[in-house]
């Protein structure tokens, strides 16, 4: 009997001491200073943020977006001497003339400036024929335009003149050559 009490008092001496060593006050003293001093330290270690900065700047507010290389807008470059409805925002493409409308037989011509090769470039305008006018996006530069009696470089007519149907609905805008 009394070796089996001398046993009990053993085992459980040593596991009081086990839960003391465990959560005494220098085990407490050692665990705060390891999150004090590694809080201090991780914020300081060098990792990449580039990927967050990326995403940053494509959602910052009031970032400016280059509107020359954005054809829905009047500053894309092929536009220098466009005037009309931008068939980008009409249902059709910078090329092609929305559904139920054709291309104009007849065009003028613009050169413009390229501004990512820094080239400069023969566009034909076409005003797409057969409906009427889009109302979108209706646009008006006149780089390098000239009155009626230039008419191949005259952009404030109706292009649809000589197609069957001279309804003016929206304008392309084809690259045609190199200037
Ligand atoms: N070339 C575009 C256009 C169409 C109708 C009237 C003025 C300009």
């Amino acid at each position: 009997m009394q070796w089996l009490l001398n046993t009990l008092d053993r085992l459980t001496e040593r596991r009081v001491r086990a839960v003391a060593s465990q959560h005494g006050r220098r085990s407490f003293v050692t665990r705060l200073g390891t999150a004090l001093v590694g809080g201090a330290i991780l914020p300081m270690l060098p990792f990449d943020r580039s990927g967050q900065f990326m995403g940053a700047q494509a959602a910052e507010p009031g970032k400016k977006i280059d509107k020359t290389l954005d054809p829905t807008q009047c500053e894309y470059w092929r536009y220098c001497a466009f005037d009309g409805y931008l068939c980008t925002c009409c249902g059709g493409s910078l090329t092609q003339c929305p559904p139920g409308t054709e291309a104009s037989k007849v065009s003028w011509v613009g050169t413009c400036l390229n501004p990512q090769d820094g080239r400069h470039y023969l566009v034909s305008y076409n005003d797409c024929c057969g409906k009427g006018s889009c109302g979108e996006c209706l646009c008006n530069n006149n780089e390098r335009e000239r009155p009626g009696y230039r008419l191949g470089v005259h952009n404030d007519i109706n292009w649809c003149m000589a197609n069957t149907s001279s309804m003016f609905h929206c304008t392309t805008s084809i690259i045609v050559g190199v200037a």
